[in-house]
């Protein structure tokens, strides 16, 4: 018999499904000035960071999503050297985008200071890179962030957040978008997580609609496994002026750092959409 107490539940009502970890023990537990947040010691998938409920970060396969909410849009991107991470508070992101030599400043903007601190403490190998002299982090909102920064500063917009729900609302609409193009250089590309391919197939489509609404003439979605979010299967849109179909293969396939996921191969094939998908939501 197993004992309700040693599992940690997330239920998605809208989707009549749950996703059960076994847990050792609840590790921490506060509410910040923006979410609850909990860290688990779990059973197999080492420590686990849950948001308002919501499963965010484990050890065992966080560098699943890490690395492809990275390298595929840098590799994409002919030259970036400036990188922003909206949101992306464990570091993680922050980290796989300072592999990359030719990036030459990395600013994660995170509204919630406290996911960081956690991080620090729970996740301290997400956190290696948060030294390097190329890496900023602020703890500040996004929003206002890309309302104050000037025209034409960045390369690399990652949108590492949340769901679409509380703090991270205002970064799946129209206006936020329209002010993360006008910061992108010419060849700037925007990357965000963009939820579940099976549970999500209309905000996928909506987000996509919204991004070219704010202006942006391509958009290209990405897949991979992520156990711990619903269907444990996750998806990455990619939004730019430029050609997206673009790919460094050759510095891909040469890159001076080690992954566990991500190889030029997977790049190609994280972006080949399935036919229930593509019927949906054309090709792109
Ligand atoms: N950001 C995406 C988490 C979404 C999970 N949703 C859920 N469990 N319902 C993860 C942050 C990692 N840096």
């Amino acid at each position: 018999m197993l004992e309700a107490n040693k599992w940690f539940t997330e239920v998605y009502p809208k989707d009549g499904a749950a996703l059960s970890i076994a847990v050792k023990a609840k590790l921490h537990e506060e509410q910040s000035a923006f979410q609850h947040l909990e860290i688990y010691d779990t059973e197999a998938f080492g420590k686990l960071m849950v948001i308002d409920g919501c499963t965010m970060v484990s050890s065992r396969e966080n560098f699943l999503y890490h690395e492809m909410m990275t390298h595929p849009v840098l590799y994409t991107h002919p030259n970036p050297k400036t990188v922003w991470i909206i949101g992306g508070g464990d570091c993680g992101s922050l980290k796989e985008v300072l592999r990359h030599p030719e990036v030459e400043s990395a600013v994660q903007i995170e509204i919630d200071e406290r996911v960081t601190r956690l991080a620090e403490d729970y996740f301290p190998e997400l956190c290696e890179s948060n030294s390097d002299p190329r890496a900023q982090l602020l703890f500040i909102d996004g929003i206002q962030w890309v309302k104050d920064a000037p025209d034409g500063s960045v390369d690399v917009i990652i949108v590492d957040s949340t769901d679409p729900v509380g703090p991270a609302e205002g970064l799946f609409n129209e206006a936020f978008y329209r002010q993360c193009l006008r910061c992108l250089r010419p060849d700037g590309i925007l990357a965000q997580q963009s939820e579940s391919p099976l549970f999500h197939l209309s905000l996928i489509d909506s987000m996509r609609n919204t991004m070219k609404a704010a202006g942006f003439t391509n958009t290209r979605t990405l897949f991979f496994p992520q156990f711990i979010y619903p269907t444990g299967w996750w998806s990455g849109t990619l939004a730019g002026k430029g050609d997206l179909t673009r790919f460094r293969e050759a510095d891909a396939r040469a890159k001076p750092f080690a992954t566990r996921y991500y190889n030029a191969d997977i790049h190609r094939a994280a972006f080949v959409a399935p036919e229930f998908f593509r019927q949906a939501l054309g090709q792109d």
